[in-house]
């Protein structure tokens, strides 16, 4: 395929509605359990995280939507902090619970066996609701730490049986225009087994709960080799994926910027994405980054994961899917794989440019970013104060 100048009209008319929501946390420190690096002008509270979250929005019109955790994200004045997000632009996305660093819940959060326990976890989902009605959010996202380190330590079945019942109840709290998604994750910080290890477990769960109930798929948390875009088009086909974490790993939950490590799966999942017509808003799937920047800017890390995204959806928007078919239908192996191809290799880089500037947006975010001087301007502008870290 030829590099395209212009984007053809319905690739343009997708890209223009779609929309990635932008995680609070991306905005703070963070790093590895050996060493996090503070940087100037980072957060020293949830306010100055959307400002920063809506730097992102601002030169790239993608990110109107930001994902806050709930209490790292705590404030006094939730209708302020709205109304703040509003007036920079962007709103509050899904509210993120946490069970996973308190001491009481060292045994598990809703799986926990002590029954005060698991009362506090299912109150803290509750609470969380209340967030969600406060911040104008519509969604929730469970991840749970919860699991055992070694066999014999607790019984498997026994904590599934108890995680229903607590999901049960988080259930019940849900207005009628509001869901719940469940995040799953094969290890860590439990490694003998999770209580929510994959997209099996998180779907039998989202079954039994009901129709307001999806699961969340973080690219980061598969074991080495999984096919995840077979994941995506079976979670499609059963109605049931309610959200994405994007993010690139190498070797375990690495949080790296999205499309880095891997840019053909990126491809690959979206492919899946946009023949079930997914990309589009009225799918409900909601496209989320969860990713740390333990050693690059923060913000402009952020703009470089939201334009890797747009760029590789406009890729996967222009596969011949007609020819897909045809060669499909013919069994001809290569001829169906090289359109594939022919679509990844495409450079979309001028055609998008070109679409920006036609909605009033640098053509190029990044370097519009780091030309604007709003890293420098916060670095002299946030003294005093502590910077918010990954779990402040
Ligand atoms: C767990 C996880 C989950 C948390 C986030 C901070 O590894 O992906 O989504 O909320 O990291
Ligand atoms: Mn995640
Ligand atoms: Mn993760």
């Amino acid at each position: 395929m030829p590099t395209p100048a212009v984007l053809p009209d319905q690739v343009a008319r997708d890209l223009r509605e779609f929309s990635i929501e932008v995680p609070s946390w991306a905005y703070g420190n963070s790093g590895t359990r050996f060493k996090v690096f503070g940087t100037p002008g980072t957060p020293r509270d949830p306010f100055e995280k959307i400002a920063d979250a809506a730097q992102t929005h601002a030169v790239t019109g993608l990110a109107p939507r930001v994902s806050l955790h709930y209490p790292w994200d705590r404030v006094e004045d939730v209708d302020a902090l709205r109304a703040h997000a509003e007036d920079l632009g962007v709103r509050i996305g899904m509210i993120n619970s946490n069970t996973f660093q308190d001491d009481e819940y060292k045994w598990g959060s809703l799986t926990a066996g002590d029954k005060t326990v698991r009362r506090r976890a299912i109150d803290h989902h509750l609470e969380c609701l209340d967030v969600m009605r406060a911040t104008g959010s519509k969604e929730l996202k469970i991840w749970l730490a919860d699991g055992t380190n070694y066999a014999g330590q607790d019984s498997i079945r026994a904590r599934q049986d108890r995680l229903a019942e607590s999901l049960a109840e988080v259930y019940q709290g849900l207005a009628d225009d509001e869901r719940l998604v469940l995040e799953y994750k094969f290890f860590e910080p439990a490694f003998y087994h999770t209580d929510v290890p994959d997209w099996g477990t998180s779907l039998l769960h989202c079954l039994a709960l009901g129709e307001k109930a999806l699961v969340v798929l973080d690219t980061g948390h598969h074991a080495p080799g999984t096919n995840i875009e077979f994941i995506v088009a079976q979670l499609l086909r059963q109605n049931r994926l309610g959200a994405f974490d994007f993010n690139s790993r190498n070797y375990a939950d690495d949080d790296l910027i999205v499309g880095l490590a891997d840019p053909f799966q990126l491809f690959r999942i979206l492919f899946e994405i946009v023949q079930q017509d997914a990309h589009r808003p009225a799918s409900g799937v909601n496209f989320m980054l969860d990713q740390c920047h333990n050693i690059e800017s923060k913000i402009q890390g952020q703009i470089r994961s939201v334009l890797n995204v747009q760029e590789t959806l406009a890729k996967a928007l222009l596969v011949d899917r007609e020819a897909l078919a045809d060669a499909q239908e013919r069994n001809d192996v290569l001829e169906a794989n090289g359109i594939l191809m022919d679509a990844f290799w495409t450079d979309v880089r001028p055609a998008l440019a070109a679409f920006r500037e036609e909605q009033g947006l640098p053509a190029d975010p990044f370097e519009a970013f780091r030309a604007s001087g709003y890293e420098e301007k916060v670095a002299a502008e946030r003294v005093g104060g502590n910077q918010m870290g990954w779990g402040a």
